[in-house]
């Protein structure tokens, strides 16, 4: 028994050619898997298992659209604490992200002495990131600046959140970027919230767009709850930085459906506000957008729903056997090995 029968299907036009239809498929996958591993790592805190979870729910549509227009392997990306979708999107495995929240010493990213959600992988071209906000902004800038002097072919893909572009990072960074039209995408996720200080009292002029102006660099607004536009808006983006036409500022607007932190009540957010971004959700909406062009068959999202739960918890339980890092490990690569 299925919730969703369309009965007539509707073509969806606004399929960029370089997705394609099995393209928007997987980008629902991954958008729904994202969701999943998010709830479930929230349920690992509460466990007692993790001691802290950071995650995307509600920037899904623009962090997994964005990603896929990466060339993975190819193009460089950096991270923030908050990109869960980007990172499953880009090839980071949910095992391996348990393995970082459980805090295990066969964490890929750090060996569990970072906090989770701090991805980085030499294959996936995603160097380290700090949780220090914005500073990986600059860091971007750097590694396309190299890139642009190799005369490579490739672009650097840049995440942070609305309230870093109030840091000084933000702002030297773009303007080298403008300056020496250099290959870099900075993308924007705009959920109107620094954790607890919202957009009107952090971002002078109201808009991260807008501010594209003052470095000489296209500014470009997206409804980063609608997938196939966040697609399109990167695509183009990352194939302009690609072809030597220069930097681009993406802003991308976003829900925050979860408190800041696992460790942040949310007390300054009313129920009825959170109630109301729920109902904007950018998941259902792109299911229901979907099944109405007869891309996903009915019974699909509640199959993959399960199939997924299934995979999550043998993954959680696979990464929850293994050891913590041995406590002699605590200080190494700070300070000096005796010789
Ligand atoms: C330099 C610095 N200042 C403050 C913090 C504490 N902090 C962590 S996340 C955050 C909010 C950042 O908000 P935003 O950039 O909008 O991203 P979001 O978390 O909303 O995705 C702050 C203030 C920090 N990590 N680094």
């Amino acid at each position: 028994m299925h919730r969703y029968h369309p009965v007539v299907a509707t073509p969806l036009t606004d399929v960029p050619a370089s997705l394609g239809a099995d393209g928007v498929r997987r980008l629902y996958r991954l958008m729904l898997l994202t969701r999943l591993l998010d709830e479930r790592l929230w349920i690992v805190v509460r466990q007692g298992k993790a001691h802290f979870v950071l995650t995307g729910r509600g920037h899904e549509a623009a962090q997994c659209a964005s990603a896929l227009a990466v060339h993975a392997g190819s193009d460089w990306v950096y991270t923030y604490y908050r990109s869960l979708g980007a990172a499953i999107a880009l090839g980071f495995t949910p095992y391996e992200i348990f393995l970082g929240v459980l805090g295990k010493a066969a964490d890929p990213i750090s060996g569990a002495r970072q906090l989770p959600n701090h991805f980085s992988s030499r294959r996936l071209r995603t160097p380290t990131v700090s949780s220090s906000v914005a500073t990986q902004i600059p860091h971007a800038v750097g590694t396309a600046w190299a890139t642009h002097l190799r005369g490579e072919p490739v672009a650097t893909l840049c995440y942070f959140g609305e309230g870093a572009t109030s840091k000084g990072e933000f702002h030297e960074a773009l303007n080298v970027a403008g300056l020496h039209r250099l290959p870099v995408v900075f993308f924007c996720e705009n959920n109107g919230w620094a954790i607890s200080v919202p957009l009107a009292e952090q971002v002078a002029g109201g808009s991260v767009a807008a501010r594209a102006a003052g470095y000489g660099m296209p500014g470009v607004l997206v409804d980063g709850l609608d997938p196939l536009a966040v697609y399109q808006a990167t695509d183009e983006a990352l194939r302009r930085a690609r072809r030597g036409d220069g930097p681009t500022l993406i802003e991308a607007t976003c829900l925050r459906l979860t408190p800041h932190s696992s460790d942040d009540s949310d007390a300054y957010r009313s129920d009825d506000e959170r109630a109301a971004l729920a109902a904007r959700d950018p998941l259902p909406a792109f299911r229901d957008r979907l099944l109405a062009a007869g891309l996903i068959a009915p019974d699909e999202p509640e199959r993959w729903t399960d199939e997924f739960r299934a995979s999550l918890l043998a993954d959680q339980d696979r990464a929850d056997a293994l050891p913590p890092p041995t406590a002699e490990r605590a200080r190494r690569w700070l300070y000096q090995e005796p010789r």
